[in-house]
């Protein structure tokens, strides 16, 4: 009896841990953010502001970059803010550029959000080509809270 539940316990053990073992991975995959590594090139600095209400901006709304900048966008005031690119407003190979630069994406060349006060969110010029990047924030955008960035 005691011998019968022992191997059933094992195989239980067992079973759920070949079982899970790879949805762990995957989980921890995705939800744990790879460590920030230092951005290797210069780094720009983007404000997001609100009221919460009907005012919301990205501070600078403006910018003009060399490739290979980190734009760090900041979450200062009125979040959740997030920063999206318009698909069909960046220059050729600009996206694929991006996809690499933006961490976590919530979706295709689109930001999580920032919840928190000071959260920060580093996007990765590397290798993006010249041109002008159209982005906006996704809670935001009807407000008008939108952000040009030149990659010289
Ligand atoms: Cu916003």
């Amino acid at each position: 009896m005691r011998f019968t539940l022992f191997t059933s316990l094992a195989a239980f053990a067992i079973v759920a841990c070949g079982g899970d073992k790879k949805s762990a991975a995957s989980q921890a995959e995705a939800a744990t953010p790879a460590p920030a590594a230092a951005p290797a090139g210069a780094v720009v600095e983007v404000k997001m502001t609100g009221n919460g209400t009907s005012v919301a901006a990205f501070e600078p709304s403006k910018l003009s970059i060399k490739t290979g900048t980190t734009v760090r966008f900041i979450n200062v005031s009125g979040g959740p803010h997030n920063v999206a690119f318009y698909a069909d407003s960046i220059p050729k190979g600009g996206a694929d550029a991006l996809k690499k630069g933006m961490p976590n994406a919530m979706g295709d060349l689109t930001g999580p959000f920032l919840t928190q006060p000071n959260e920060k969110y580093d996007v990765a010029f590397a290798g993006a080509p010249a041109g002008v990047y159209k982005g906006f924030c996704l809670p935001h955008v009807a407000l008008g809270m939108h952000i040009a960035i030149t990659v010289q």
